[in-house]
């Protein structure tokens, strides 16, 4: 056979996967090759789809041979292009979504054993099926993978009682840049035998190597659900709220989420069957969902206790409890159909920043003034998880303009917001990563020695450079 070279790569790769793991020409690659979102349209050199480990590691050591760099990509829900290839063409995308094995579910261990193109849906439903339950979620779980969910060190709304899924990770199976296979799939409470290398990949965003099977954390099951949507006056008595649920629930706190009444209005505009509970508008809403193995009247008694010491320090104006499962779907249907609706309206400019939770509301108010400095009228789809200091604070394009004014100001805009985010030691990437959107403004914001020390990881992991370059790392 010829030498490896970007030529005759996708002839080498296919000879070793076969021909239909290996996908060329745009009408079998588009699907591949763009974001869900429309905002990133790249072009493969090639699109492989390994079926295991073995296959991964050939298709690593094959491309490293040619010197052509591999965008990993799993369920393609990422929020920052870091799943699709560049322009060039030269890229190989190596998508894993034909590692679909649950490979095995331990309850005594509370842990499950998964590949990494797995759905996050998927690893609910095993979960489920050994009565136990895996805390991550995420509106886009029927299609995103562990593999993603590890490599963006995902978020959600469970985060505030469960951690994220760095907190959720036991053990990885990764295939690193020059082929090699680390089968570091332990099940492991305690370890402490050197560096976490494991949480080396966690977050690295396809930098590192190639996730190819994840041990999780399992939990008992929390059948027990109260959730109420509550009316805000304002973000301040949000948080305020926060500090008295704490009190009330305690560790039966699952969720608490905000959701502006801009965000609310898209959704109630874009989404099929979404009705607003309340008669009249408010400022913000609360989304709050409280959890516990079987005791759902302890539940209601403190539903009962917390939202009427709200009521009585005038923290909410309005409240509803879900009443059924089809109503608490419903009331998650608004805060989880945002995304949808405001793509539904053209483009979107993400900022998913966090500050510390006590700065949410100074912090917000100063962060419209800037963007409001910057292109009057501009819609401000805010939204997030209040619990964990988080905001999606997303832009739109003002009412009855058009997508240019918003794309033309996009620069402006975003270093109107992280400038504020940076004058309050906050973060400028709180759960989707950097990908290919942030990457330049890390540069700029990031502390210098956090940088390098970061570049010195990514050398010594992957010195040719191949693990997918622009993304992460500028
Ligand atoms: P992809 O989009 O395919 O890839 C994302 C990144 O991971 C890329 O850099 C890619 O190269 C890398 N990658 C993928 N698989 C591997 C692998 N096996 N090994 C190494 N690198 C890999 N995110 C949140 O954090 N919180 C939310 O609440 C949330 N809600 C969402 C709601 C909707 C409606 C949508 C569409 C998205 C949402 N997301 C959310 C974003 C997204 O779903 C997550 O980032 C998810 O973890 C991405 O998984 P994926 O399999 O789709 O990864
Ligand atoms: C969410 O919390 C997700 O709904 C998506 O993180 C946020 O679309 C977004 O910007
Ligand atoms: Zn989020």
């Amino acid at each position: 056979m010829n030498p490896t070279t970007p030529d005759t790569l996708v002839e080498h790769l296919r000879g070793a996967l076969g021909p239909t793991a290996v996908l060329t020409g745009p009408e079998d690659t588009d699907g591949y090759t763009a974001d869900w979102r429309g905002a990133y349209r790249g072009a493969a050199l090639a699109v492989v789809r390994p079926g295991s480990t073995d296959e991964v590691a050939t298709v690593v050591r094959l491309c490293r041979k040619a010197g052509v760099s591999i965008v990993p990509q799993g369920g393609n829900t990422g929020m920052c292009g870091g799943g699709v290839p560049d322009a060039s063409a030269t890229q190989v995308v190596l998508s894993t979504t034909r590692m679909r094995r649950v490979r095995e579910v331990d309850p005594a261990n509370d842990a499950i054993t998964v590949d990494a193109g797995v759905t996050l849906d998927a690893v609910h439903e095993a979960a489920r099926a050994h009565g136990r339950m895996f805390p991550l979620t995420l509106g886009s779980q029927g299609s995103c993978t562990i593999g993603g969910n590890v490599a963006t060190n995902a978020g959600g709304a469970g985060v505030l009682r469960y951690g994220m899924m760095r907190d959720l990770v036991l053990g990885l199976e990764v295939v690193l840049p020059d082929g090699q296979v680390w089968d570091g799939l332990r099940g492991l409470r305690k370890d402490n035998t050197g560096y976490d290398l494991k949480q080396l990949f966690v977050g690295a965003e396809g930098t590192l190597g190639i996730v190819t099977a994840a041990v999780l954390r399992l939990f008992p099951e929390t059948p027990a659900r109260a959730t109420v949507w509550v009316a805000l006056p304002d973000l301040g008595a949000g948080v305020a709220l926060l500090e008295l649920l704490k009190k009330h629930a305690g560790p039966r706190l699952g969720a608490y989420e905000l959701v502006s009444r801009t965000a609310l209005d898209l959704v109630l505009e874009h989404t099929v069957g979404a009705h607003d509970p309340f008669g009249q508008s408010h400022p913000w809403y609360g989304l709050i969902e409280l959890e516990d193995a079987d005791d759902a009247a302890r539940l209601e008694e403190v539903v009962e206790a917390g939202v009427g010491a709200a009521f009585e320090q005038e923290l909410v104006t309005d409240a509803v409890v879900a009443g059924s499962p089809a109503q608490r779907a419903a009331l998650w249907g608004l805060r989880e159909g945002i995304s949808e609706a405001q793509n539904a309206v053209g483009a979107s400019l993400k900022q998913d920043v966090s500050v510390p939770i006590s700065s949410l509301a100074a912090f917000t108010a100063d962060v419209d003034a800037a963007v409001e400095a910057v292109l009057p009228g501009v819609r401000r789809v805010t939204y997030g998880h209040v619990g964990d200091g988080n905001l999606h604070y997303n832009l739109s394009k003002p009412d009855g303009a058009d997508d240019a004014g918003l794309l033309d100001a996009s620069d402006a805009l975003t270093k109107a917001v992280y400038d504020v985010v940076a004058a309050y030691d906050g973060s400028l990437s709180a759960e989707h990563g950097l990908g290919r959107t942030k990457t330049a403004a890390a540069a700029a914001y990031k502390d210098p020695v956090e940088l390098a020390l970061m570049r010195t990881v990514k050398a010594a992991l992957d010195p040719a450079g191949t693990m997918n370059p622009g993304v992460l790392l500028a």
